[in-house]
Protein backbone atom coordinates (compact mmCIF):
# COMPACT_ATOMS: atom_id res chain seq x y z
CA UNK A 1 0.00 0.00 0.00
CA UNK A 2 0.98 3.70 -1.04
CA UNK A 3 1.35 6.28 1.70
CA UNK A 4 -1.17 8.91 1.56
CA UNK A 5 0.14 12.45 0.97
CA UNK A 6 -1.67 13.78 4.43
CA UNK A 7 -2.38 12.43 6.67
CA UNK A 8 -5.38 13.87 8.97
CA UNK A 9 -5.50 13.30 12.36
CA UNK A 10 -8.04 13.75 15.34
CA UNK A 11 -8.40 13.40 19.02
CA UNK A 12 -11.66 11.73 18.93
CA UNK A 13 -14.65 10.27 16.93
CA UNK A 14 -16.34 12.86 18.13
CA UNK A 15 -14.04 15.73 15.91
CA UNK A 16 -14.85 13.59 12.51
CA UNK A 17 -17.86 15.25 11.25
CA UNK A 18 -15.23 18.51 11.66
CA UNK A 19 -12.37 16.94 10.12
CA UNK A 20 -14.32 15.61 7.29
CA UNK A 21 -14.63 18.98 6.00
CA UNK A 22 -10.63 18.80 5.60
CA UNK A 23 -11.00 15.46 4.19
CA UNK A 24 -13.46 16.55 1.49
CA UNK A 25 -11.60 19.48 0.17
CA UNK A 26 -8.77 16.82 -0.35
CA UNK A 27 -11.43 14.73 -2.23
CA UNK A 28 -12.44 17.14 -4.38
CA UNK A 29 -8.42 18.19 -5.15
CA UNK A 30 -7.48 14.45 -5.67
CA UNK A 31 -5.05 14.50 -2.75
CA UNK A 32 -4.75 11.23 -1.30
CA UNK A 33 -5.12 10.83 2.77
CA UNK A 34 -5.47 8.76 5.78
CA UNK A 35 -7.77 9.74 8.51
CA UNK A 36 -6.86 8.25 11.92
CA UNK A 37 -7.81 8.69 15.54
CA UNK A 38 -4.98 9.72 17.63
CA UNK A 39 -5.52 10.71 21.23
CA UNK A 40 -2.57 13.19 22.83
CA UNK A 41 -4.13 11.56 25.90
CA UNK A 42 -6.14 8.71 25.70
CA UNK A 43 -3.66 6.74 23.50
CA UNK A 44 -0.05 9.01 23.95
CA UNK A 45 1.37 5.66 22.70
CA UNK A 46 -0.40 5.71 19.01
CA UNK A 47 1.13 9.52 18.83
CA UNK A 48 4.59 8.78 19.67
CA UNK A 49 4.38 6.42 16.66
CA UNK A 50 2.65 8.05 14.32
CA UNK A 51 4.90 10.96 15.08
CA UNK A 52 7.86 9.07 15.30
CA UNK A 53 7.19 7.59 11.55
CA UNK A 54 5.65 9.86 9.86
CA UNK A 55 8.85 11.71 7.73
CA UNK A 56 9.83 8.24 6.83
CA UNK A 57 6.49 6.74 5.60
CA UNK A 58 6.11 9.67 3.09
CA UNK A 59 4.21 12.00 4.57
CA UNK A 60 3.87 15.28 3.67
CA UNK A 61 1.37 16.74 5.56
CA UNK A 62 -0.55 16.29 9.12
CA UNK A 63 -3.84 17.99 9.78
CA UNK A 64 -4.40 18.09 13.19
CA UNK A 65 -7.81 18.15 15.13
CA UNK A 66 -8.19 18.60 18.29
CA UNK A 67 -11.00 19.93 21.47
CA UNK A 68 -10.83 21.04 24.86
CA UNK A 69 -7.40 20.76 26.09
CA UNK A 70 -6.24 20.22 22.57
CA UNK A 71 -2.49 18.96 22.77
CA UNK A 72 -2.74 17.02 20.14
CA UNK A 73 -1.67 19.39 16.72
CA UNK A 74 1.56 20.52 19.38
CA UNK A 75 2.53 17.21 20.39
CA UNK A 76 2.65 16.07 17.19
CA UNK A 77 4.81 18.79 15.48
CA UNK A 78 7.53 18.06 18.28
CA UNK A 79 7.85 14.35 16.85
CA UNK A 80 8.06 15.04 13.15
CA UNK A 81 9.40 17.82 10.98
CA UNK A 82 6.18 16.89 8.31
CA UNK A 83 4.36 20.12 8.59
CA UNK A 84 1.61 20.18 11.07
CA UNK A 85 -1.61 22.36 10.64
CA UNK A 86 -3.58 22.63 13.96
CA UNK A 87 -7.63 22.63 13.63
CA UNK A 88 -9.17 23.86 17.11
CA UNK A 89 -12.40 21.75 17.16
CA UNK A 90 -15.33 24.00 18.55
CA UNK A 91 -16.43 22.81 21.94
CA UNK A 92 -19.64 22.74 23.94
CA UNK A 93 -17.76 24.50 27.06
CA UNK A 94 -15.99 27.01 25.70
CA UNK A 95 -17.14 27.41 22.10
CA UNK A 96 -13.32 26.39 20.88
CA UNK A 97 -11.96 29.04 22.30
CA UNK A 98 -9.88 26.35 24.98
CA UNK A 99 -9.16 24.26 21.51
CA UNK A 100 -7.57 27.51 19.91
CA UNK A 101 -5.31 28.62 22.60
CA UNK A 102 -3.93 25.13 23.49
CA UNK A 103 -3.07 25.11 19.87
CA UNK A 104 -1.99 28.70 19.15
CA UNK A 105 1.05 29.43 21.17
CA UNK A 106 3.64 27.45 20.44
CA UNK A 107 6.89 27.95 21.37
CA UNK A 108 9.88 28.73 19.33
CA UNK A 109 10.81 25.44 17.51
CA UNK A 110 8.03 23.96 16.95
CA UNK A 111 5.19 25.56 15.07
CA UNK A 112 1.90 24.18 14.00
CA UNK A 113 0.07 26.56 11.12
CA UNK A 114 -3.07 27.09 13.35
CA UNK A 115 -6.28 27.25 11.48
CA UNK A 116 -9.72 29.01 13.27
CA UNK A 117 -12.07 27.31 15.54
CA UNK A 118 -14.29 24.51 13.93
CA UNK A 119 -15.65 24.13 9.94
CA UNK A 120 -13.83 26.77 8.55
CA UNK A 121 -10.86 26.11 10.45
CA UNK A 122 -10.58 22.71 8.96
CA UNK A 123 -11.94 23.40 5.08
CA UNK A 124 -9.11 25.91 5.44
CA UNK A 125 -6.80 22.83 7.02
CA UNK A 126 -7.13 21.01 3.46
CA UNK A 127 -6.54 23.96 1.61
CA UNK A 128 -3.69 24.88 3.51
CA UNK A 129 -2.13 21.23 2.80
CA UNK A 130 -3.17 21.48 -1.32
CA UNK A 131 -1.52 24.80 -1.33
CA UNK A 132 1.67 23.36 0.36
CA UNK A 133 1.57 19.86 -1.91
CA UNK A 134 0.85 22.56 -4.79
CA UNK A 135 4.60 24.22 -4.88
CA UNK A 136 5.97 20.91 -6.07
CA UNK A 137 3.16 19.91 -8.11
CA UNK A 138 1.84 21.81 -11.10
CA UNK A 139 -1.21 19.47 -11.80
CA UNK A 140 -2.32 19.95 -8.37
CA UNK A 141 -1.69 24.19 -9.08
CA UNK A 142 -4.00 24.42 -11.66
CA UNK A 143 -6.72 22.42 -9.77
CA UNK A 144 -5.91 24.70 -6.98
CA UNK A 145 -6.38 27.25 -8.70
CA UNK A 146 -8.90 26.70 -10.54
CA UNK A 147 -10.78 25.35 -7.18
CA UNK A 148 -10.47 29.33 -6.03
CA UNK A 149 -11.66 30.94 -9.13
CA UNK A 150 -14.82 29.51 -9.18
CA UNK A 151 -15.27 30.17 -5.01
CA UNK A 152 -15.06 33.50 -6.29
CA UNK A 153 -17.05 33.31 -9.51
CA UNK A 154 -19.34 32.38 -6.95
CA UNK A 155 -19.93 35.36 -5.19
CA UNK A 156 -22.76 37.85 -6.40
CA UNK A 157 -22.23 41.68 -7.17
CA UNK A 158 -24.72 42.59 -5.03
CA UNK A 159 -26.78 41.34 -1.80
CA UNK A 160 -30.37 39.69 -2.90
CA UNK A 161 -33.18 39.64 -0.25
CA UNK A 162 -34.15 36.23 -0.97
C1 LIG B 1 -10.42 15.82 22.72
O1 LIG B 1 -11.49 15.85 23.59
C2 LIG B 1 -10.97 15.45 21.40
O2 LIG B 1 -10.20 16.02 20.39
C3 LIG B 1 -12.38 15.97 21.41
O3 LIG B 1 -12.52 17.18 20.70
C4 LIG B 1 -12.64 16.22 22.89
C5 LIG B 1 -13.84 15.45 23.39
O4 LIG B 1 -13.68 14.09 23.11
P1 LIG B 1 -14.84 13.04 23.39
O5 LIG B 1 -15.11 13.09 24.86
O6 LIG B 1 -16.01 13.47 22.56
O7 LIG B 1 -14.30 11.71 22.94
O8 LIG B 1 -9.44 14.91 23.11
Amino acid sequence: MTTPQVGIIMGSQSDWPTMKLAADILDELGITYEAKIVSAHRTPDRLWSYGKTAAERGLQVIIAGAGGAAHLPGMMASKTRVPVVGVPVQTKALSGVDSLYSIVQMPKGFPVATMAIGAAGAANAGLMAAGILALQDPALAEKLDAWRDALSASIPDEPSDD
